[in-house]
């Protein structure tokens, strides 16, 4: 898990999570194996596929994490994010199957840089394993994202995404923000009504805090789902 101070990596943040601190997550959790590690060169084989982060030619900084599937590309970090890329230093990679068809997918959290906070704002690759031995792929951001945020919320086997979004309201407080994402065959899509209690909006404090905020007016509350709902469809390709 993570928490807002430095030194930890993943995960939501640990001092404000969407669930009882300090108890146990109520719905089954991902098993996930992280196969490449920011500055880890070795590649990762199995069967056709093989991972791989490689230095970005041309610049001293900066990773590239690569996918092959029977020796030929059908991924890497620096095509597809060309313009972010100066600031990476690379990425971890897990290797798990999130739809529960057998099939493992493969989940690409890539480094952009603080934001403020001490904390880790990520560009997520989710390359899904089809049936055929291709890959869809979908890009979304996360915040500090890892395994933790991939819990089956309603006990079918496919795994669903907390996405948690860090918002300053007003100028004034700073909330998170957490939403429920449908992992289907081929992509993300929100779907809160998957979890009761969600979107789930905590307040930002200096101290650990879990519960829900009581601080905003319905309309405010309404304000800034869709505020992160635009993040989500501004920040995410399908
Ligand atoms: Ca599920």
């Amino acid at each position: 898990m993570f928490s807002i101070f430095p030194g930890v990596l993943h995960g939501y943040p640990e001092s404000h999570p969407p669930f009882p601190a300090g108890k146990p997550v109520p719905y089954p959790a991902l098993q996930a194996d992280l196969v490449i590690d920011y500055g880890a060169g070795a590649p990762f084989e199995e069967g056709p596929i093989r991972i791989s982060n490689i230095p970005y030619w041309g610049k001293k900084k900066g990773r590239v994490t690569e996918v092959r599937v029977k020796g030929r590309r059908i991924f890497d970090t620096h095509t597809a994010h060309p313009d972010l890329f100066f600031i990476s230093l690379g990425g971890r990679v897990f290797y798990t199957d999130l739809t529960g068809d057998g099939l493992k997918d493969i989940l690409i959290y890539t480094w952009l840089g603080g934001n403020g906070l001490g904390a880790y704002d990520e560009m997520a690759d989710l390359l899904i394993a089809q049936a055929d031995g291709r890959f869809d792929h979908v890009t979304f951001m996360a915040f500090a994202g890892g395994p933790e945020d991939f819990i089956d919320v309603n006990h079918d086997g496919r795994y669903e995404m907390l996405w948690a979004q860090f918002h300053i309201f007003k100028g004034e407080h700073s909330y998170w923000v957490y939403r429920v994402v449908e992992i289907d065959d081929h992509g993300l899509q929100l779907n809160d009504q998957l979890l009761p209690g969600f979107p789930k909006i905590i307040w930002f404090t200096k101290k650990p805090n879990d519960k829900p905020t009581q601080r905003l007016t319905t309309a405010e509350r309404e304000d800034l789902i869709r505020q992160s709902t635009a993040a989500w469809q501004g920040e995410n390709s399908q």
